[in-house]
């Protein structure tokens, strides 16, 4: 698999450990956002870390050639990234998936595909509408159509090589181990450091929010039963606005609701996303372990609360970022 060490390749690692027999092979290339010690504690028999980059050809054929199967997470992931500088978001998730797709075709390799609901676009506030597998596609940042882009390959390669591939597209995620850029790590630790969370514009967008651990579990059950060729929807009815995942953040850890500060948006700002997974939940038969968003989300600041060894080295760069960006 690709991406082991990041946010959630390092759940699905996790997850396949504890609930298979699997061996994985880890090909990440640590960058910013992977780190080793997201796979301390796993047994070196099972799960063995080769650091290397995805779209490096003949590392990438060596390791195909021996793998029953690849998953594959790695990706630049973070939106905000790709509009400060889009080049390695096009390296790694169109040339990287490229080369996958290319070491897959050749050792005839069954391949499935992680991408995210971003590449449908953005939907109303207020449509009852969600996004299915027939939603066209439509991504709005670079980081989303470097996306869509990738998922667009795998088809071609199904289509037109026979690939035995699957694609999933999953809506956020929130739980330990995630990058202190992202929403929900990036407040909790703003909180913990005494520093007010920041909403982007007016905190109305909504993303609709899954664990982690939820999105391996659907993505083992796909690699296991799904079938050739199709896209699965991964979600949770998640759905909640910014401002009210703050406002929790801000509840469980004891400050005022209106402890926080609107700051600029996001140029291109997607307004919502919702996914329809039914036909992942009728097919497959998934569910979520992880119905209750306020539970998950205490345990995640438990988890950052009592982790800061792991996340502190991360911080002050996340927050320069962000301050060059006017966030
Ligand atoms: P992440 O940024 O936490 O981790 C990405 C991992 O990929 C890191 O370990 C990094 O070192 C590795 N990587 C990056 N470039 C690489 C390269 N060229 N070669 C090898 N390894 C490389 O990301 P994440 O949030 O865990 O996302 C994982 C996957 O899930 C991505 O494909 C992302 O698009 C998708 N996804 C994420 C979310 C979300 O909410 N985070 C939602 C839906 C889909
Ligand atoms: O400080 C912030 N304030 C804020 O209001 C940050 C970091 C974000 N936001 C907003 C922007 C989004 O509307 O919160 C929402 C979530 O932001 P991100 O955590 O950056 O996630 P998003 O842009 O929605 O993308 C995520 O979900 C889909 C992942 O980063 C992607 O990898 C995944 O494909």
């Amino acid at each position: 698999m690709t991406g082991g060490a990041g946010f959630i390749g390092s759940s699905f690692v996790r997850f396949l450990e504890a609930s298979t027999e699997h061996e994985v092979v880890v090909l990440d290339a640590l960058t910013y956002a992977g780190d080793p010690s997201t796979l301390e504690g796993l047994p070196a028999d099972r799960v063995r870390l080769v650091v290397g980059d995805i779209a490096d050809d003949e590392l990438v054929d060596a390791l195909v050639a021996e793998a029953d199967a690849v998953v594959h997470f790695a990706a630049e992931s973070h939106n905000d990234n790709s509009l400060a500088d889009p080049t390695p978001f096009v390296r790694t998730n169109l040339v990287g998936t490229f080369t996958l797709l290319e070491a897959a075709r050749r050792h005839r390799t069954r391949f499935h595909h992680i991408s995210t609901d971003e590449v449908y676009g953005d939907l109303a506030l207020e449509d009852p509408a969600k996004f299915t597998p027939e939603t066209p596609y439509n991504p709005s940042s670079p980081y989303s159509a470097t996306k869509a882009g990738s998922d667009l390959l795998v088809r071609a390669w199904v289509r037109s090589f026979g690939l035995e591939a699957t694609i999933s597209n999953c809506s956020n995620n929130y739980g330990p181990r995630q990058h202190v850029e992202k929403l929900i790590p990036r407040q909790i630790t703003n909180v913990l450091d005494g520093v007010r969370p920041r909403l982007y514009g007016t905190g109305e967008n909504v993303r609709d929010w899954i664990h982690a651990d939820d999105h391996s579990a659907a993505v083992l059950r796909i690699l296991e039963s799904g079938r050739i060729g199709e896209t699965y929807l991964i979600g949770a009815d998640g759905e909640r606005s910014n401002l009210e995942v703050v406002q929790s953040i801000l509840r469980l850890m004891g400050w005022e609701p209106d402890a926080f500060d609107h700051v600029r948006d996001r140029p291109g700002h997607d307004l919502r996303y919702a996914i329809d997974a039914s036909k992942l939940r009728e097919e497959l038969g998934w569910t979520p372990a992880y119905a209750d968003f306020e539970a998950g989300l205490a345990a995640t600041i438990d988890w950052y609360r009592a982790n800061e060894a792991w996340w502190r080295p991360q911080k002050a760069e996340a927050e320069a970022k962000y301050a060059r960006a006017g966030h």
